[in-house]
């Protein structure tokens, strides 16, 4: 028998019991805390469930993440040592990802936000264009999502370079990895677009000082989460000119509060974390695939492993 506990105050729960319990038909879909006899339940589907959650739960085999984050999951104090963590893999979001980064990268490309800042002051003065060849473009981290983003906007003809944890080839894009990697991205990228997971290694990562080794007048795309990239040496960078902008769809707190200098910086466009939402259609068929090959005792995408953070 497969019994899936849901929780989440962010997804649609009607839409997950109705296509769950079609693609696993008999499967039972509890929604916390009604969760029925707790021995039965061997499935948890959630985003940031509650404290009290995991403790009622006592077999659960695997917990699916409703994201591809799972540092939601790995930061709960009560998340079970045993259940495997899985997170979503694509489902829908790489092409999401990929028009928001178009979208970022294109702004600074073609030179929009000094456009507006001129229209703004009633100015009316052309910048030198640049080719795409010769506009550089980074990402940190060329997983389900980084790696698609790069392969898109390769295609457009820009000179795209990514930076992972281990070497990686991504055909069309130039590699770096480990630290010396991270220092050789960030002097050769124009527009640095961030999709990393949030782990120990990466929390943190962006400091000033790093952000000071882009090539003067470079912009920021952060996609992935707001704790990579400290507020207060964004801040400075933005203050003196070294960067002339940031896209930034993540933050440590969100909804980001009211008075936030962000929130009126005139060189930081936002957008409350919507870069790539999860969609109910591919991401129950993945979690659907996942259980019948479970059931099987089959391996599946997407388990997490916990010591590295994603
Ligand atoms: P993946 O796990 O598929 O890929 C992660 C990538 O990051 C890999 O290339 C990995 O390297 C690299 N990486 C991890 N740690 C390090 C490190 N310490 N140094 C260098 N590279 C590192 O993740 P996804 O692509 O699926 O998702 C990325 C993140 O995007 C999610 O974790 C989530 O936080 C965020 N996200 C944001 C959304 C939004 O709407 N804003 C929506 C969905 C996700 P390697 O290849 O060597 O393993
Ligand atoms: C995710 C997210 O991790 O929405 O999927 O941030």
């Amino acid at each position: 028998m497969v019994a899936i506990a849901y929780f989440s105050a962010s997804d649609n729960a009607d839409a997950y019991q109705a296509e769950l319990t079609r693609l696993l038909p008999g499967c039972s879909f509890r929604r916390w805390p009604d969760i029925g006899d707790p021995a039965e339940v061997n499935y948890a589907l959630v985003w940031k469930p509650p404290i009290g959650f995991f403790p009622a739960l006592p077999h659960l085999k695997a917990v699916f993440s409703l994201g591809a984050g799972v540092d939601h999951l790995l930061t709960h104090p009560e998340l079970p040592n045993d259940a495997l963590i899985v997170r979503l893999v694509d489902a829908g979001m790489a092409p999401q990802m990929a028009e928001y980064a178009l979208y970022a990268a294109l702004h600074y490309h073609r030179d929009m936000d000094r456009y507006a800042a001129d229209q703004a002051a009633g100015l009316w003065q052309p910048y030198p264009a640049v080719a795409t060849a010769d506009r550089r473009i980074g990402i940190l981290g060329l997983g389900a999502l980084g790696s698609e983003v790069g392969s898109r906007l390769a295609a457009l003809g820009f000179d795209v370079a990514g930076w992972t944890r281990s070497p990686r080839d991504v055909p069309g894009l130039e590699s770096f990895h480990g630290a010396d990697g991270l220092e050789a991205l960030l002097a050769r990228s124009d527009i640095l677009i961030i999709l990393l997971p949030l782990t120990s290694e990466t929390r943190g990562l962006l400091t000033e000082e790093k952000l000071r080794r882009l090539p003067q007048g470079a912009a920021v795309v952060n996609l992935a989460r707001g704790a990579i990239l400290p507020e207060a040496g964004l801040l400075a960078v933005l203050k003196d000119g070294h960067l002339r902008g940031a896209f930034l769809d993540v933050f440590d707190t969100e909804p980001l509060p009211a008075d936030h200098p962000y929130r009126q910086h005139p060189n930081i466009r936002i957008t409350p974390h919507i870069a790539a939402q999860t969609l109910v259609g591919p991401a129950a068929a993945q979690v659907a695939a996942s259980i019948r090959r479970l059931e099987a005792n089959m391996p599946i995408p997407g388990v997490v492993a916990r010591q590295e953070g994603y």
